[in-house]
């Protein structure tokens, strides 16, 4: 009979040491802090709000849930919606670490001195925004198979883009080009600008299949901005400033619907638009040119 205990104990003891391991390997692998190459990349999502929860382009909560300095990998699983919009207080310089957000589905980054994104491996990634970064001159979005829409906006001095993966050539790739990018030749793909705004022109939820092309000039990377658009962020009204006088205006959300649209105006009123990112279209005699604009 004791021994029959002894044994029943020991397996007991056996399963619970299995079940404390088992948990604590799990619980080590969630509960474990990601390490940051890029120290400015880590300081922003720990100190600045990060995520976008009601997907609207604006970042209304913060990565580190529980606030403990660290970013662990369950947090990073958590981040559907990034948003990095930094200025010149964080200076980063590169996106790899951002390959642990293995669920993010959108990635905006905005106005910091990245010098380029490549190397992500994102496969659940459906959008990718980059835009005000003068510094960047690669992107790489061939690890992101899945993307659908693509914004690579202000970005004055890119010169290499490569969107190509596994299924490009038989995808349907979203791309705004808008003012200073007109025409991206890298690799053996080009996108150009005209095609790509005429989709946007036409009130559509744009959508253009790059063509594989031999052409790989580029053209027109003037760093010209003939329409200023103040204040922005802005709250009820809208002023614009345009060197020629615009023959159509056009306001759209990132879903790509039109909410306003005019032909004489040198003012759009925004008070009745909920916060969030939208894109105004200032159409010219001869050009077109698209700006962001926040929404407070
Ligand atoms: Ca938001
Ligand atoms: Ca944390």
């Amino acid at each position: 009979m004791f021994n029959i205990l002894r044994s029943y104990s020991t397996v007991t003891g056996a399963c619970l040491a299995f079940l404390v391991l088992s948990l604590s390997s799990v619980f080590g692998l969630f509960g474990q802090n990601l390490h940051f190459t890029d120290t400015a990349l880590k300081s922003f999502l720990l100190q600045e709000m990060s995520l976008d929860l009601d997907s609207n382009g604006l970042a209304d909560a913060f990565l580190d849930a529980n606030s403990d300095g660290e970013i662990q990998q369950s947090e990073a699983l958590q981040a559907k919606r990034l948003v990095i919009i930094t200025g010149q207080n964080y200076p980063i310089l590169h996106v790899g670490d951002l390959q642990a957000f293995t669920q993010l589905k959108s990635l905006h980054l905005q106005r910091n001195g990245l010098i380029d994104f490549v190397g992500l491996q994102l496969l659940n990634l459906q959008e990718v925004y980059l835009s005000d970064m003068n510094l960047m001159d690669r992107v790489d979005l061939s690890g992101c198979p899945n993307l659908h829409t693509i914004v690579l906006e202000s970005l004055s001095h890119l010169k290499h883009l490569n969107l190509k993966n596994g299924s490009f050539a038989n995808q349907s790739f979203s791309l705004f080009y808008t003012n200073v990018v007109e025409s991206a030749c890298v690799d053996s793909i080009q996108a150009e600008y005209d095609a790509v705004a005429q989709c946007f022109l036409n009130g559509n939820s744009p959508s253009y299949t790059c063509s594989m092309g031999q052409n790989t000039t580029e053209q027109g990377l003037e760093n010209q901005n003939p329409v200023i658009a103040f204040p922005n962020p802005c709250s009820n009204f809208l002023n614009l400033q345009a060197m020629e006088k615009p023959v159509s205006i056009r306001l759209f959300n990132l879903q790509g619907q039109e909410l306003y649209s005019s032909s004489q105006t040198n003012s759009v009123p925004m008070a009745k638009y909920p916060p969030g990112l939208y894109r105004l279209l200032i159409q010219s005699s001869n050009q077109s040119h698209c700006i962001s604009i926040v929404k407070e």
